[in-house]
């Protein structure tokens, strides 16, 4: 062979190997070319897709599989995990492959090689069987990296600022470092955290696109920290970083002005990490070396917002080329790194933006923005004027009856940025560590226009992907929907907040409770979840005790209130349905157990009376009735929630195989149930509290035996009726109220109060123009005028607790408790309300679930998808006996089994697919179209 011939074959070689690459790629398989319809995609580690700070030790696997064959099973996996991106074959390659496993289980898959070390990066991929005996190709690959495992990895030390002016409310310290790099750069990662919120830059350009890192946790306990990939940012030669830190939560302003609550002093933790292409690692770290100055942001604060000058900027500041002569020295704090840990959830990232809808005068004159919706996030503005000019921006969730600017419900917090302009030329500018609830803008000290081309606000929250989608014929209930989903964008930041707006923002555990299930339908909010769940228990006192605010900023006795503190045992159950999570039920189980045990501390003879309880918050006590009608008694909802803590304790037992414990706390709920009915239930099953709430959580939670059940249920109708069909449950009663009319057969009535406009409703504040969920039925009165200032909060969740009711029962989307997260589906929609049509989506773990009907002349239509790798019982309405699925009749549709008739409904399996199902159907219920 001349050299030619040989470099021909060369060649030949090398391109077979890419175009094998290649076809692996695109999803054909090296042991079989022949494509079949079977794919794995999207996977995740932990929840995510390729994350790079994993602390768990065992990472979890998940993936999908894609067809579009109806009935697919996955009947086997292999998942190979190796250190090299293009080779998962080679055997020194290798970490480790499961080999093929006979199992069903495409979720949470523990990766089970060799004990994983601190920055390992993993790369793996992963391969199915089905029931039809096909085997996909090998996916895609994906990988994790581990994060730093070990206190002793952190060879930085936490710096500080030396200036004794460094307090809270005070300007914005701001840290910086030249440094040299003398290899061509393989890779870089930050390791990067602080006392108080950071932003990092490298040679003048922003590190990531996070907000307020390093996040809200119980920061004496877990403090976390962000990595990031800044191979991009560095180069071989002179290079230069700087990070600016401000209050946020941990010195900054919190619940009546209290500060300092974690510690007085910022800081910065830093280590960059660098690897050269000649395998060199060369680490730079926050230590004595670096310098500190003040800059432009003279003060910042989530409830007061930014003071920004200008003219203080410190052009190129973390660039090589800067000169710090007159920085200050730092000093260096020798407090220890054990609380570190990796960033599990999702950060604060920029989403949606609006434009200015409108721009006017008020009639006190104030020059006003409106944005359309009420949001959380902040205004970007791109103005010019003269040197020394100052431009305020405040902001307002409403505006008053007359259309004035109204501020008073935000209490002390300023919302307000000041920007000081430091020359004629045209800014840009958003500010850095604070954050406002509003939807309209007042601005002061700008005479120029104002229009889309110079402002635009921007929403920020927590990184969740949207999961569900819901709408209807009716427009008011899609805007309900509307107002659900940013009620959540606007409480999810980082931790789950009560309002966005004023002096509170906290992580307040009842309206947490009672919104996460609904939650868990919009976004994915596992990892949001999860993370705050460890907080939880971070935070649990000793006797067991779940303070009222997670993490808990308020003082000791701010603990263990029935339905707030019960948040320990429903998020993690909530969790563990939507996602089929077992680990957050271990992870949460002895806190779980602690929640429980302090209430029988605190209880005789099974009864718990005493403590501090909110009650069911604000219920309905207007004065159209009798006043203080719906009050109920907050004894009877502390045993109520008593009891269901005890169940969900229970419930988890049983999946976690805790026998001993199952039996204890079963024995346990059955004297809690006795003690409920013998203070609180006539021998008739009347309850002492007269109300909805007081029916809904004895219903709800099974208090009652099953022979008083349907009388109650009973009661709870004609209880509604006497309030001509409106709602006047509280933060604790909402959840469930539709849930256990439709439990006992009345879904026309749970129809009824959606689809009720006047007060008190969930459509009163659609139809009086919200674009959020209100903290009150009556947030903006009947007669116009607002409900007291002191707490009104505009952007509020609990009462959002609804949208669960509309995914399970009007779409009919709902997970098999025994089956969860979605791997055996139920989908039982259930019309009424006058709605000819509904449809909802939701992204689980498996995939798209779909369930979208319509009504038209009687016949009924149902479009349903049911994702590979789960079955689903479906439950058709009202039906009459002709069913067709794909235009043929159901009994000859050999993917669809078990067809019966339960009452007027046909029960039915189905395995993966679209189905297309239609019916005339039977009319039933007084609303039924
Ligand atoms: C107010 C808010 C919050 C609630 C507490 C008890 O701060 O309404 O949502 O949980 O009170």
């Amino acid at each position: 062979m001349n050299y030619i011939t040989k470099k021909g074959a060369l060649q030949k070689a090398c391109l077979s190997i890419v175009i094998l690459f290649f076809l692996q790629l695109k999803g054909f398989s090296q042991v079989q070319n022949v494509p079949v319809n079977l794919r794995v995609d999207n996977l995740i580690c932990e929840y995510k897709i390729n994350p790079i700070s994993v602390d768990a030790a065992n990472p979890r696997l998940s993936w999908k599989l894609i067809t579009t064959d109806r009935n697919i099973e996955q009947t086997a996996y292999e998942i190979r995990v190796g250190s090299n991106a293009v080779s998962l074959t080679k055997a020194k390659d290798i970490i480790w492959t499961s080999g093929k496993v006979l199992s069903d289980q495409s979720v949470h898959v523990y990766y089970g090689g060799p004990t994983l070390t601190s920055r390992q990066k993993c790369y793996w991929q992963v391969r199915v069987w089905n029931n039809k005996n096909q085997v996909s190709p090998w996916s895609m690959v994906n990988f994790w990296k581990m994060g730093l495992l070990k206190p002793t990895d952190w060879t930085a030390k936490w710096i500080q600022n030396t200036y004794q002016s460094d307090t809270t409310g005070g300007p914005s310290p701001m840290f910086r470092k030249a440094f040299i790099l003398d290899h061509k750069i393989r890779a870089a990662h930050l390791y990067i955290t602080a006392h108080g919120v950071f932003e990092a830059q490298i040679n003048g350009k922003r590190v990531g696109n996070d907000y307020f890192t390093p996040g809200w946790t119980s920061y004496n306990k877990r403090l976390q920290y962000q990595v990031y990939d800044v191979t991009s940012l560095l180069k071989k030669g002179d290079n230069a970083t700087g990070v600016t830190l401000g209050d946020g939560w941990y010195r900054g302003y919190t619940y009546n002005r209290r500060k300092d609550v974690y510690g007085k002093k910022l800081a910065l933790l830093y280590q960059l990490e660098v690897v050269y292409t000649n395998g060199k690692r060369q680490i730079i770290s926050s230590d004595k070396s670096w310098r500190v100055a003040y800059g432009p942001i003279r003060s910042s604060s989530f409830f007061d917002g930014e003071v920004y000058d200008a003219r203080k900027e410190k052009a190129g500041w973390s660039e090589p080329t800067y000169r710090n002569l007159t920085w200050d020295t730092v000093k260096t704090d020798e407090t220890i790194k054990d609380n570190l840990i990796a960033t599990s959830g999702p950060t604060v990232k920029k989403h949606e933006k609006f434009l200015p809808l409108k721009v006017f005068n008020t009639p006190e004159g104030d020059r006003v923005v409106d944005f359309g919706q009420n949001l959380v996030g902040w205004v970007q503005f791109k103005l010019k004027a003269k040197a020394g000019d100052t431009i305020k921006l405040f902001h307002a969730e409403v505006l008053d009856q007359k259309g004035n600017f109204y501020t008073k419900n935000l209490r002390t917090a300023k919302q307000e940025i000041t920007y000081v302009f430091k020359d004629d030329s045209t800014t840009t500018f958003e500010p850095h560590f604070t954050f406002q609830g509003f939807r309209f803008l007042k601005v002061v000290g700008y005479k120029g226009p104002l229009d889309s081309t110079n402002l635009a606000a921007y929403a920020l929250y927590s990184d969740m992907a949207q999961t569900g989608k819901f709408s209807t014929s009716n427009p008011l209930v899609n805007q309900l929907q509307h107002n659900i989903q940013w009620g959540q964008k606007g409480n999810f930041i980082d931790v789950p907040t009560d309002c966005p707006q004023r002096d509170e923002r906290m992580g307040w555990t009842g309206d947490a409770q009672a919104f996460c299930r609904t939650a868990t339908f919009n976004m994915d909010v596992a990892g949001f979840f999860t993370k705050w769940l460890k907080d939880l228990s971070a935070d649990q006192h000793k006797d067991g005790a779940v303070p009222y605010v997670i993490p808990n900023v308020l003082d000791s006795v701010s603990a263990a209130a029935s339905g707030w503190s019960d948040v320990a045992t429903i998020a993690p159950w909530n969790i563990y349905l939507a996602y089929g999570d077992k680990q957050v039920l271990q992870q949460q189980y002895e806190s779980m157990k602690a929640w429980v045990g302090y209430i029988q501390q605190h209880s005789r003879n099974y009864l718990w009376d005493t403590g501090n309880h909110f009650g069911d918050w604000l219920f309905y006590a207007g004065t159209n009735y009798e006043d203080g009608a719906a009050l109920t008694d907050k004894n009877l909802i502390a045993q109520a929630f008593y009891a269901y803590s005890t169940q969900l304790l229970i419930k988890a037992g049983k999946v976690l195989g805790r026998s001993d414990d199952v039996q204890k706390y079963t024995l346990l709920l059955y004297n809690i149930k006795k003690a409920f009915l013998a203070e609180y239930v006539t021998p008739n099953g009347r309850m002492i509290s007269g109300t909805q709430t007081s029916y809904v959580l004895a219903l709800n939670f099974d208090m009652l035996p099953e022979n008083l059940r349907e009388s109650a249920a009973k009661r709870l109708v004609h209880n509604i009726e006497d309030y001509d069909e409106h709602i006047t449950t509280g933060f604790l009663g909402t959840p469930y109220i539709c849930h256990v009319l439709s439990r006992f057969g009345h879904t026309d009535i749970a129809y009824d109060l959606l689809m009720k406009e006047s007060y008190p409703s969930w459509l009163y504040p659609v139809k009086n123009g919200a674009t959020t969920i209100w903290e009150r039925w009556d947030g903006i009165k009947p007669d116009g005028s607002f409900e007291d200032p002191e707490m009104n909060s505009f952007n509020h969740y609990a009462y959002g607790a609804i949208g669960d009711w509309m995914y399970r029962v009007i779409a009919g989307i709902n997970t098999d408790e025994g089956d969860p997260g979605f791997h055996s589906i139920l989908i039982a929609p259930r019309p009424g309300g006058k709605l000819s049509s509904a449809q909802a989506e939701l992204e689980t773990l498996y995939g798209k679930v779909k369930s979208a009907w319509s009504i038209d002349n009687g016949t009924f239509t149902l479009d349903v998808i049911v994702p590979p790798n789960t079955t689903a019982t479906v439950l058709l309405p009202s039906v009459t006996d002709q069913i067709t699925e794909g235009g043929v009749d159901i009994n000859t549709v050999k993917d669809i089994t078990d067809i019966k008739k339960t009452g007027h409904d046909a029960q039915m399996s189905i395995g993966s697919g679209t189905y297309h199902f239609v019916y005339t159907m039977k009319t039933y219920g007084k609303h039924n179209n």
